[in-house]
């Protein structure tokens, strides 16, 4: 039985959403600097701004046991976010693969698009053996959802994948304890130091109580303007925006950060004093339209293209000479609305233009589209992009990266651990896409 005090996932996503923002404003001020900064740049912009720009956030934790995963990935689906698409940090040197999990459908992305870009430490990749079995021993004693957090998620699963308003707030405040910030590490500094020379990746996932959230990202209309703005709030950006250059029409995503603190923790459940430890930023990014296989092929040979040309470059060079160089390799994509749905480069969701009756079905789609009877919009980037995330990563864990690591992909091993498949996005955006099409056309379409 449903009645008015009946609590969505939906809903409780963007409760959840708002607890996790409040907890790190007060945990880390500066990211309530940079809400306020995004806040006023779209307010600035003269568009009527959409309510998902406005709560719009994405977050990031990182996990240490398959068994982590797999409740983690029971705990989000109560808030009615699912795991979607893999994501291979190895090729980067980093020794976790990773998923987000964000909704589906575009009523959930429309009401509240909250995701969580989710990473598993890699523990086979620790070549060395006593590391690894400390690592691992030190991980699995440890509990990062609390005992009532388990209840609830329990009733949800056995109920009627629902809640009162009363049990909502209760599970809101459980759910965010895992994701809290504990300045005291559980291990001696010495194991700390031993598995951060391994890599800083390693010691942040293997020496805290729990996955704390490191970064909160607002999305903004305008990066470059937020780029530009961050040092008059006091912030310390990132040299260089990740992601495609600046465009007429923006495509998938672009991101840029303030550098993480580098804060005081204690050892040994606070016997030990006097560390520190370098993880929590906060970051911006402005989203543009979907790309489909085609268009990814192309974006991802152009910065494989630019990453090749910029390889001689010393670490020392000016970054806006490789970002110059950035522009000029990507004058090969297509950047008018009509080229890249000619070409197949995007995706779109179609809609009548206004006042006009249609007469076709979907084979007719292109020429309908061509005489103006029905108009097109970009579907909106929903999900990650692995070379952009990867400098973030290195752009935040100091200066003392660790050993690079190479291994293959092993999506096979992650799906194992979250004890489910991972949604494919492309097929994602093609049924809404799909979709579309034959909201147009109405039944004329389904033969
Ligand atoms: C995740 C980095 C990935 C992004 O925006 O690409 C990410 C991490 O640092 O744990 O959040
Ligand atoms: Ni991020």
């Amino acid at each position: 039985m449903t009645t008015n005090d009946t609590v969505f996932p939906d809903m409780l996503r963007s409760m959840f959403a708002s607890a996790l923002s409040h907890m790190y404003q007060s945990e880390v001020p500066q990211y309530g600097t940079l809400l306020k900064l995004v806040s006023d740049i779209n307010h600035q912009t003269n568009q009527k701004l959409q309510h998902r720009i406005e709560v719009e956030r994405h977050g990031a934790i990182r996990l240490g046991t398959a068994a982590e995963l797999a409740t983690i990935r029971r705990l989000f689906s109560v808030m009615g976010m699912y795991p979607v698409g893999y994501y291979d940090l190895a090729v980067a040197g980093l020794p976790v693969h990773a998923t987000c999990f964000r909704p589906l459908i575009e009523e959930s992305l429309a009401h509240n698009p909250f995701r969580v870009f989710t990473s598993l430490l890699r523990l086979e990749l620790i070549q060395d053996k006593s590391l690894r079995s400390k690592a691992t021993e030190i991980l699995n004693s440890r509990t990062i959802f609390t005992p009532r957090c388990m209840e609830l998620i329990e009733e949800y699963e056995s109920n009627q994948r629902c809640f009162t308003s009363t049990v909502a707030e209760e599970f809101i405040k459980e759910a965010v304890e895992t994701f809290r910030w504990h300045k005291t590490s559980t291990v001696d500094i010495t194991t700390y130091k031993e598995l951060q020379a391994l890599h800083p990746l390693i010691a942040d996932v293997v020496c805290f109580k729990g996955p704390h959230i490191n970064h909160l990202t607002p999305r903004v209309i305008d990066i470059q303007a937020a780029q530009s703005s961050m040092v008059l709030y006091g912030l310390q950006p990132k040299e260089t925006i990740e992601g495609p250059p600046a465009r007429n029409c923006p495509v998938l995503l672009r991101q840029t950060s303030f550098i993480a603190l580098n804060e005081a923790i204690a050892f040994s459940n606070g016997k030990e004093t006097g560390g520190s430890h370098r993880a929590r930023f906060g970051e911006i990014e402005q989203r543009g339209m979907a790309l489909t296989p085609k268009g990814r092929q192309l974006y991802d040979d152009l910065i494989a293209k630019w990453r090749r040309d910029t390889a001689i470059f010393k670490p020392s060079a000016d970054p806006m000479v490789m970002h110059e160089l950035l522009v000029e390799t990507f004058r090969e994509f297509p950047d008018d609305l009509e080229t890249l749905w000619a070409e197949g480069l995007a995706y779109f969701i179609y809609r009548p233009a206004a006042g006009v009756s249609i007469k076709g079905d979907v084979h007719d789609i292109k020429s309908l589209v061509k005489s103006g009877a029905v108009e097109l919009q970009p579907i909106t980037y929903e999900d990650f992009l692995p070379v952009s995330a990867a400098g973030i990563f290195h752009s935040n864990l100091g200066q003392e990266d660790g050993d690079d690591q190479v291994a293959a992909a092993d999506q096979g091993s992650f799906e194992k651990a979250l004890g489910g498949k991972i949604h494919n996005e492309f097929e994602l955006y093609e049924e809404m896409q799909e979709n579309s099409i034959l909201n147009c056309v109405g039944d004329r379409g389904r033969v």
